[in-house]
């Protein structure tokens, strides 16, 4: 077997050659104007490189819609050449070093193997994500109505029995979290019994609970509406709150920014959440209508600096506990996958060091004197900051690439991989896989 292409590191330095004049210019004029302001540029350099986010190993293939899917060229075509691509995004941006992985799409013959190949390209594995919304070829008893909520206790047993695989699978990879969503809800009123079927799933998690290890977390996952229609069980923050509480301390809120309501103010979710020591982390997306699985930042890029400004404050206050987990989840449906997981890598760094640059002190003191204007104005000063020039800088240093995306482009990897991995018949289905 040939060696998979992978983008030489050599050309990156050398793209970066090229980009470096022009960045070194606008960081010195930034450096020079937050210095007015007493800020030291380099201190949110070192912010940017320390920031993380967890790819997920689905978002690295085309996504679909229910209407259709269009696939791309050189796609991935098994788990180890999902984490190529993620190799490359993360050789890139230098800041997804964890990869997430669905199971049973993901599941390995070899643990072991797995884990070295990710290893050896510099990843780890993040949350497990368990999937009971699909039947799986073979499978004994079908999802169709419910899978951790059914009526019948044999297949929520079966769901359990998926996620404890999830955990087992997920030691070998040296997880430490699982991630639990389920489809379960109705599409018609009076198909569910409403307390009834919380009281199941509760039931059934408390199961998956108990056999969490030690060093585990367990995330829910609330989302308000599809696949069914009419309601869902995990239905929003308020539900998943209580359940995280009936469970216990191993268990957290996950907050995926296209399962609320339109308008809702999730930032302030988050800031409860936060408050509650309930907060597990986030699934990162951006949407217009509902769960467009958006790339992140797209559309509504001041909510997303919002949210970090809760982030940031909670980090700033060293809040005992603290401690979220970030991954993006978004379906990458006409755009290259890894140009879009790159890009949405990048705006997540971009708001997390605007966060740091809010003026805490002259927020607070707007707040305290009832000056909503200037409250406003300090936080938009620090939205608006273009900090590119650090973020470039924070990659570069980190050994990536100062414009990702012009250097992916000019490395050919998406032409290369079209002719490693000619498409099989059939991978065309419809679907968001
Ligand atoms: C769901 C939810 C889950 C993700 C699936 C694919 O809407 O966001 O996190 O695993 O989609
Ligand atoms: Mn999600
Ligand atoms: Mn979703």
């Amino acid at each position: 077997m040939t060696t998979p292409f992978a983008i030489d590191t050599g050309f990156i330095t050398e793209q970066n050659r090229q980009a470096q004049p022009a960045v070194d210019e606008d960081y010195d004029a930034l450096a020079r104007k937050l210095r007015r302001d007493g800020v030291d540029i380099e201190d949110l350099v070192a912010r940017a490189q320390s920031f993380r986010v967890a790819v997920p190993s689905w978002g690295v293939g085309t996504g679909g819609t229910r209407f259709a899917r269009f696939p791309g060229p050189g796609e991935p075509r098994d788990v180890y050449e999902k984490l190529e691509d993620c190799a490359t995004i993360c050789q890139l941006v230098r800041s997804t070093q964890a990869v997430s992985l669905h199971i049973p799409w993901d599941r390995p013959d070899n643990a072991d193997e797995l884990r070295r190949f990710a290893e050896a390209r510099g990843l780890h594995f993040d949350a497990m994500n368990s999937n009971t919304f699909q039947d799986r070829p073979g499978q004994p008893l079908s999802y169709k109505f419910g899978s951790l909520t059914h009526t019948d206790a044999a297949v929520r047993q079966q769901a359990i029995e998926n996620n404890l695989e999830c955990i087992e699978l997920g030691q070998q990879l040296g997880s430490k979290a699982l991630t639990v969503w389920i489809a379960d809800g109705g599409n018609f009123p009076g198909q569910q019994h409403f307390r009834r079927t919380l009281e199941r799933y509760l039931e059934s998690v408390r199961e998956i609970y108990r056999a969490l290890p030690n060093d585990w977390r367990l995330f829910l996952e609330h989302k308000f509406y599809e696949p069914a229609f009419y309601s869902t069980v995990l239905n929003d923050w308020g539900v998943s709150y209580h359940c995280a509480r009936e469970l216990g301390p191993q268990a957290f809120c996950l907050v995926d920014l296209g399962h609320h309501a339109p308008n809702v103010n999730i930032e302030m979710i988050v800031a409860r959440l936060i408050q509650f020591g309930k907060l597990a982390g986030f699934h990162f997306n951006d949407s217009k209508y509902g769960d467009d699985d958006l790339d992140a930042g797209s559309i509504k890029p001041f909510q997303l600096f919002l949210i970090f400004n809760e982030l940031v404050d909670a980090e700033l206050s060293s809040m005992s506990g603290f401690d979220p987990a970030y991954m993006l989840d978004q379906s990458h449906n006409i755009t290259d996958p890894i140009e879009s997981l790159m890009m949405s890598a990048i705006e997540l760094t971009r708001a997390y060091v605007q966060a740091h640059l809010v003026d805490r002190d002259a927020l607070h003191e707007a707040q305290e004197r009832s000056d909503p204007l200037l409250a406003l104005k300090t936080l938009k000063d620090a939205f608006t900051a273009d900090v590119s020039p650090i973020l470039a800088v924070a990659r570069e240093r980190s050994g990536g690439a100062i414009d990702p995306l012009t250097t992916y482009r000019a490395g050919e990897y998406r032409q290369r991989k079209a002719v490693e991995r000619p498409a099989h018949q059939g991978f065309a289905a419809s679907g968001i896989v």
